[in-house]
């Protein structure tokens, strides 16, 4: 599989991976942090989560659902050259597109925010001209550039705009610039401090629309998600974290990702282990054959 080339396969998680031809799923690794610009490490994510993943069961007890039972297909972590961010982006825009090209649903694992443009134009350029971008996040990323990085973590979702994204929900903010709340009141939904009541009041408008979720670890508090590049004091806890998987398992997502783990960072890895339950859930809900 020409996939294959362009990944490489670390240790699976999965207890009982599906076929590529069978899975509804696939989970690959972006493990690029070269824009982080407080600290970097967030590369070792992947790797961390999988590693963390035998601490949890198969089963969740608030999906009522099996891991085991869903098809998921692990394609390892895209390998990250030496050419530069946009480089780096393309080829991964390309891998995610031959995943969504054979319906398959991408499970990204970051990486810092930088990655999610590769996943969103993959999904634009395939019929998704409609795709509603929901993220929760401690910051904005609505930067037109920084630190002269136009595909900086913090300018992502300006690129997403800027790429023809139409529809944006950002949920859990606490930390912006006057020209990024400019930009969000004028192109953007946008939530300060508060998640589950925007939530609720968005998901009759979204649930005909493919939705893509791009969940930034630091909009939990860095109390319970230490392990992080830019951590933001004040966010929701990792049992409220935990609590919307119930609010968006019905929705249409047509791709996931998760970024901004820092290993390095990380304390008893509560913050991988965090993200392992979070992952563990997407694929529940996104492996499973409807
Ligand atoms: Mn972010």
């Amino acid at each position: 599989m020409q996939e294959k080339k362009l990944t490489r396969q670390k240790i699976s998680f999965l207890e009982n991976p599906a076929t590529w031809d069978d899975s509804r799923a696939v989970v690959m690794g972006i493990p690029l942090d070269s824009t982080s610009s407080y600290r970097a490490g967030s590369r070792f994510a992947p790797e961390e989560i999988r590693t963390v993943f035998e601490v949890l069961e198969d089963y969740s007890l608030q999906l009522k659902a099996n891991l085991a039972e869903s098809y998921v297909y692990d394609l390892g972590d895209m390998l990250i050259k030496g050419d530069g961010v946009w480089q780096n982006l393309n080829r991964a825009e390309k891998l995610i597109a031959s995943i969504v090209n054979q319906n398959k649903i991408p499970v990204l694992i970051g990486g810092d925010h930088s990655i999610t443009y590769a996943p969103v134009s993959a999904l634009l350029s395939s019929g998704y001209e409609d795709l509603v971008v929901l993220q929760f996040d401690a910051h904005l990323d609505l930067r037109p550039s920084y630190l002269e990085e136009k595909y900086s973590h913090a300018s992502v979702i300006y690129r997403l705009l800027e790429r023809g994204v139409k529809e944006i929900y950002q949920m859990g903010i606490r930390s912006a610039t006057a020209q990024e709340l400019d930009l969000a009141r004028a192109k953007t939904n946008y939530y300060p401090h508060r998640v589950f009541a925007p939530l609720k009041k968005i998901l009759a408008d979204i649930e005909q629309k493919p939705v893509y979720i791009t969940l930034d670890i630091d909009v939990v508090d860095p109390g319970f998600a230490p392990g992080t590049g830019t951590p933001e004091p004040g966010g929701m806890s990792s049992a409220s974290l935990y609590r919307v998987f119930n609010y968006i398992k019905n929705l249409n997502i047509v791709g996931f990702d998760l970024v901004e783990v820092n290993p390095a960072y990380d304390h008893s890895q509560v913050t991988s282990i965090l993200a392992a339950k979070i992952i563990r859930e997407a694929l529940i809900i996104l492996g499973s054959k409807c």
